[in-house]
């Protein structure tokens, strides 16, 4: 697997990283809306100032281009970009335009995500992705980036992570813009993934030479119940995690198990968008953190029950590569239609801390390793996996967490900006110095 073919790289999101969130002209997005509602965010942490990262993105390029990694996935602020009437921003534009030049001058690949989790709050306050002129808008958005940004892309990500859009914007409210309705999250996925299959057309007309996928958060879900409902429940936490948005992208329908789990709560859709949802991939982005121990909740859906005694991260979420390997093989078994895969992320907080100009990290360390063991597992069991990202290149604003939840491979100290490369960073350096050599 480790050959130069197989890229290893590093990811961020704008909202997490950039900062500067009113300069030269950005919106506001839903995140900035919910971060500066009291009792979102721990701390009260919002994306104002975040890495700052618009500021020093010529450093931060640098730093990445100094890890040796070959590709650098990010994602672009919406809110940036576009104006509320739907006219480009073009301070915004030339903001992405000067860091993907700067990238690819480096050598380093692009790995560009129209839409982690930042939606404009114009667009909010009309319903948000509720409404299907949502989806439009998207499209609308996809054309302009696409157009601006055609030759400096090798490969696009529509979204990032619709489940975490859907449920938790919508249905547990955990996340912007907070609604608690399965109705309203139903109807959000619906539109948010008929927004890509519309953006994907977009896509490929305006960037013929650039790859396009869609990222997705998957979760292995098992259980140490007895019973056969037990195992159902297990399964249909995997339905509800997993297959709720990989089913229509890849089998063109949504798994009928949704609507025992959430009786009446099937989306309006028109005819056709199945097909617009359905479109053929160049590639999926996996994104995976951890396994979920469920039981039956005596009616016709899981319940969480945590394991006790298995290793947790800063987050509190168990360390199981094992179950990366397990979904990576059933995605192969089960999706003839399955896409090249890159893992578009995986890594852990962990509680780092600055000690004489240095940061220890063994958890992550032992993570990473862990997880790529399992990756090269899957390789060899035959699935089609092209490379992966660590999330993240550097701490940033955790979403919910705020700053307290550190992901980077590279420490950010918030009251200096100073960027201090973890062990991790300097082993992924030395490891990827090593395979050069090899080659
Ligand atoms: C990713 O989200 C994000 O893309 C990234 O921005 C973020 O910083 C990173 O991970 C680290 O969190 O068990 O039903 O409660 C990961 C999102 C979080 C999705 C945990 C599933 C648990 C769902 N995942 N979540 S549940």
């Amino acid at each position: 697997m480790w050959n130069k073919d197989f890229l290893l790289g590093v990811a961020t999101a704008a909202y997490q990283i950039e900062g500067a969130a009113t300069a030269d002209g950005r919106l506001p997005s839903i995140w900035d809306t919910f971060s500066a509602t009291p009792g979102k965010v721990l701390h009260g942490d919002t994306g104002d100032v975040a890495c700052d990262h618009y500021h020093r993105w010529e450093q931060d390029v640098d730093l990445i281009a100094s890890l040796h990694v070959d590709a650098y996935r990010l994602s672009i602020s919406w809110p940036r970009v576009m104006d509320a009437e739907g006219n480009p921003n073009r301070k915004g534009l030339a903001f992405y335009k000067r860091l993907l030049k700067a990238l690819r001058e480096r050598g380093l690949k692009t790995f560009v995500t129209l839409y982690h989790w930042d939606l404009p709050q114009h667009l909010e306050d009309a319903g948000g992705w509720v409404n299907r002129d949502t989806a439009l808008r998207f499209a609308d958005y996809a054309d302009l980036v696409s157009r601006e940004l055609a030759g400096l892309v090798d490969a696009w990500a529509t979204l990032n992570e619709p489940w975490c859009s859907a449920y938790l914007g919508y249905a547990n409210g955990h996340h912007a813009p907070g609604k608690q309705d399965i109705v309203f999250a139903t109807q959000a996925m619906h539109h948010l993934l008929l927004g890509h299959g519309l953006a994907v057309r977009k896509l490929r007309a305006n960037d013929p030479g650039a790859q396009v996928g869609i990222v997705a958060n998957v979760g292995r879900g098992t259980t140490n119940g007895g019973s056969a409902a037990d195992r159902r429940a297990a399964e249909l936490f995997e339905i509800q995690h997993n297959n709720w948005v990989l089913d229509p992208l890849l089998k063109k329908q949504y798994p009928a198990a949704l609507w025992e789990l959430w009786p009446g709560a099937q989306p309006m859709a028109l005819d056709g968008d199945m097909d617009i949802i359905g479109a053929p991939l160049d590639y999926l982005g996996i994104n995976y953190y951890f396994r979920t121990n469920v039981v039956s909740d005596g009616a016709h859906g899981f319940t969480e029950v945590p394991l006790a005694g298995v290793e947790r991260t800063q987050m509190g979420w168990e360390v199981y590569p094992q179950g990366l390997y397990d979904l990576l093989t059933g995605f192969k078994r089960n999706y003839p239609q399955l896409p090249p895969i890159y893992i578009t992320e995986n890594g852990t907080a962990s509680d780092d801390k600055v000690v004489d100009g240095a940061v220890e990290d063994p958890q992550r360390i032992a993570f990473l390793s862990r997880h790529w063991t399992a990756v090269d597992s899957a390789v060899k069991e035959g699935v089609d996996i092209r490379g992966y990202f660590i999330w993240s290149l550097m701490d940033n604003f955790e979403w919910a967490f705020g700053y307290e939840r550190r992901f980077g491979i590279v420490h950010v100290d918030y009251a200096t900006q100073a960027r201090t490369p973890k062990r991790s960073a300097q082993l992924v350096k030395r490891f990827l110095a090593d395979r050069a050599r090899r080659e």
